[in-house]
């Protein structure tokens, strides 16, 4: 029995526009999201998340299938349209019912609430009015909704994730523009990365001076990393590797325990990448009170000369010209059903590769999960890969701590199927089999090998 230390969180994690649908219920307003799925070529099948779980009207259920689980938190996000349908100023009061609710119900069930602030759906008259994350001012107007959510929930949710994955925001939306906005760049994202981390700065000084020493809750940033390994033991491929690693996850947790950007992306991208100011630097730097961690999956980083980061943004490669990067998989490692490789070694080099550059913080593995293409046979869904999937991660995580890192937590993404962005509905990430077409849901075999996880605090 490999067992977890007594306090450590097992969870599950969902966006509000990946489940909720409700779109325009009870006085919600358009996010960049509900535009961009509107696009023709977007998406696949021309899905959205108009209906997805449908979760708005059934989160009652949803609470029960984790309760059944056993699951001791919940990470959800709240949609920033649904409190302000016009970006800011106007509240709408049915909005902040509907997360009073949702709190409430899991409260009521002991399951602890980690809500993230941002998870992509920003409000679209702030993206038409005020081009969106490109504006300055986005981290005041981010910080005015930040302090509304805590005004109104804090009082319940001890645990705050300001901003999910600023490198998809920045690469996705407006490098490669593949996710809403849908802008493509070599240059906007690094300005969209810096507001980000403005705007995280900005809500988490607000958290500590106004909310903290009354709420006594914690609040962090949920980065996404995927570990590089060097293709060789050349120099050259291992220095690539390294640099992957800094244009990837040091872009963002480096200004949050460093108080500046990587040396090697200042010196690459010169005037492309923003400055600090020292007082802007000041609040970023020891802003969070864990690492919050959204991993996946591992490739091998090879130097290249004359990259390209045209072509499959599924390697997570960023702008590769600035990299001299090159990605591969190894063709001995197995895939899930997005193509991503399933290497839970990665994931414990990754988890000492922040230890060592952060100087040992709390780190929270705030999603971890996979894709497969499962069918639901008799109303059963046997998705053993998926269970051996979380099996080498959890347990890769199971050695980080006892090699003495500070792990405190692990988030299982999702707790149901739901709309995956530019994939629609054809991935399914979930734990529980949802059906669209009747909105039912089933546990899959791997709910119930990650209930027993709980039960036992640990793996057999
Ligand atoms: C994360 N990529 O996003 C998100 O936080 C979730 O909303 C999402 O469902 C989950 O991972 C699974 O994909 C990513 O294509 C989505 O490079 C796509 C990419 C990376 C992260």
């Amino acid at each position: 029995m490999r067992t977890f230390p007594t306090d450590f969180t097992w969870g599950a994690a969902t966006s509000a526009y990946q489940i909720e649908g409700g779109s325009t219920a009870d006085g919600k307003g358009p996010s960049i999201w509900d535009a961009f799925t509107t696009i023709p070529g977007k998406i696949h099948n021309a899905h959205s998340g108009r209906s997805a779980c449908d979760h708005f009207h059934r989160y009652r259920e949803d609470i029960a299938l984790m309760r059944t689980m056993g699951l001791k938190a919940y990470r959800f996000s709240i949609s920033w349209p649904r409190l302000l349908p016009r970006g800011r100023r106007a509240v709408n009061r049915a909005g902040i019912a509907f997360y009073d609710r949702l709190i409430d119900a899991l409260l009521a069930e002991e399951i602890t609430p980690w809500a993230t602030l941002y998870h992509w759906d920003l409000p679209l008259a702030l993206q038409m009015a005020q081009d969106g994350w490109l504006n300055p001012e986005m981290p005041t107007y981010f910080a005015e909704y930040a302090d509304l959510c805590f005004s109104h929930f804090g009082d319940r949710v001890k645990h705050w994730i300001t901003i999910n994955e600023a490198w998809v925001v920045a690469i996705l939306g407006h490098g490669h523009g593949i996710f809403a906005p849908g802008r493509t760049s070599h240059d906007e994202p690094y300005r969209v990365g810096h507001h980000l981390l403005l705007a995280h700065g900005a809500a988490a000084q607000l958290y500590r001076s106004k909310y903290q020493p009354r709420q006594r809750g914690v609040i962090g940033m949920a980065n996404n990393c995927d570990w590089r390994e060097p293709a060789s033991e050349e120099g050259p491929d291992r220095a690539a590797a390294e640099r992957a690693l800094a244009f990837f996850l040091g872009w963002f947790g480096d200004p949050l325990y460093h108080g500046r950007y990587p040396e090697v992306m200042r010196s690459r991208l010169g005037d492309r990448l923003p400055r600090f100011t020292a007082a802007q630097a000041a609040q970023i730097k020891g802003s969070t009170d864990f690492f919050g961690l959204n991993h996946y999956t591992t490739m091998l980083a090879a130097h290249c000369d004359n990259p390209s980061s045209e072509g499959n943004y599924l390697t997570n490669i960023g702008i590769a010209e600035d990299q001299d990067l090159e990605l591969h998989l190894d063709p001995e490692w197995p895939v899930t059903a997005i193509g991503w490789g399933i290497v839970p070694w990665g994931c414990h080099k990754l988890l000492h590769w922040i230890d060592a550059r952060y100087d040992h913080p709390e780190i929270v593995l705030t999603e971890n999960g996979c894709a497969v293409d499962d069918d639901l046979v008799a109303g059963r869904v046997d998705d053993q890969r998926r269970i051996d999937y979380f099996n080498g991660y959890v347990a890769a995580c199971h050695q980080a701590l006892a090699d003495g890192i500070a792990l405190k937590g692990y988030f299982a993404w999702s707790l149901l199927d739901n709309f995956e962005w530019a994939l629609g509905y054809s991935m399914r990430f979930g734990i529980h089999y949802v059906d669209y077409a009747t909105q039912e849901r089933t546990p899959k075999a791997s709910a119930k090998w990650y209930a027993a996880v709980i039960r036992q605090n640990g793996l057999p």
